[in-house]
């Protein structure tokens, strides 16, 4: 799988102010350190960026490739900073969040081709969030076929059918899901990506892993192609990289209905089937789901 560390965003407490400073030290310490973790990619979020977005990406771009040779996702809904960044990348780029609206399209479609990007397209459309699975499949369609419109190949376009959290509604996780199964009949060329810390978002800080790891097992069981995540999960990363065969197999077998003995199952073990009943819905979520 590839990986895409989310650590370097606007919202982040030491890494917001730096940007807004343009202070290099704290984001090229961030870089260096998700660098090491093993992750493919560095999104660099800086948000909405309505004032000098173009004049932040620029710079940040250049910050991290001055410690990092990472290849860049670039995540912002200003289109002059989308663009800001494409110039001052070294290495093939890849736009991240381009959603539905047709002005977002216009705009950023030419400049995917032009500098000869790879593209997240975000199935987010003029009506906002998709209500289930069909909706995100027929916007994967819209959008694939509006970006091969604009000259852009499909195996360029990773498609994101937008996770959201396990403790706000169960259906969406469950239908982000079930598009992913859907997904290689639609375009078997388009890659896969899913954001996995939007799925624990609101859920204690020190339980988010639980969910994040099961959920990427699961998507992984359709074959999803990349993922955003915490670059310091490194569990996470061990999983991705097919280190822990044996856990993924329990999550896959009681995905496919099997009810495993708890007496045979380890701590670790139990913990997963835990999140996975949780995450199919099976078990309602609260924030004591491991303990219960
Ligand atoms: N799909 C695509 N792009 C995305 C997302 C997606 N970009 C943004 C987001 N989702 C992925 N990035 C993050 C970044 C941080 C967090 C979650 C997702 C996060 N941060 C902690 C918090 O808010 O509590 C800690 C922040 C900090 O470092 O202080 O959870 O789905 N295409």
């Amino acid at each position: 799988m590839i990986l895409v560390g989310e650590n370097i965003n606007v919202m982040s407490a030491t890494i917001g102010p730096s940007m807004k400073e343009r202070n290099p030290k704290p984001i090229q310490e961030m870089a260096k350190a998700m660098s090491e973790t093993g992750v493919d990619y560095l999104d660099l979020n800086i948000g909405p960026a309505r004032k000098a977005g173009d004049d932040l990406m620029h710079w940040l771009v250049e910050t991290v490739q001055e410690v990092s040779d990472k290849s860049l996702s670039l995540d912002t809904t200003n289109p002059l900073a989308t663009e800001a960044g494409l110039k001052a990348c070294k290495g093939k780029a890849l736009i991240n969040s381009v959603s539905l609206q047709p002005e977002r399209l216009e705009r950023i479609l030419p400049l995917a081709k032009q500098y000869d990007a790879d593209m997240i397209g975000l199935l987010w459309g003029v009506e906002g969030m998709p209500r289930d699975a069909n909706e995100r499949c027929m916007l994967a369609v819209d959008l694939i076929y509006r970006a091969n419109e604009a000259g852009i190949a499909s195996e360029n376009i990773w498609i994101d059918p937008i996770a959201t959290p396990v403790s706000v509604e169960i259906n969406q996780v469950k239908s982000c899901l079930e598009f992913m199964s859907m997904l290689p009949e639609i375009t078997p060329e388009c890659k896969s990506i899913v954001g996995l810390s939007n799925v624990s978002n609101g859920t204690p800080t020190h339980l988010r892993p639980y969910l994040n790891r099961t959920y990427m097992i699961m998507l992984m069981k359709y074959g999803i192609y990349s993922a955003i995540i915490d670059a310091f999960d490194a569990e996470l990363v061990h999983i991705a990289r097919g280190e822990r065969p044996e856990i993924v197999s329990l999550v896959h077998r009681v995905m496919d209905g099997d009810d495993p003995d708890t007496a045979s199952l380890n701590q670790e073990e139990k913990e997963y089937l835990k999140t996975v009943r949780v995450l199919t819905g099976e078990t309602l979520y609260s924030d004591s789901w491991l303990e219960i």
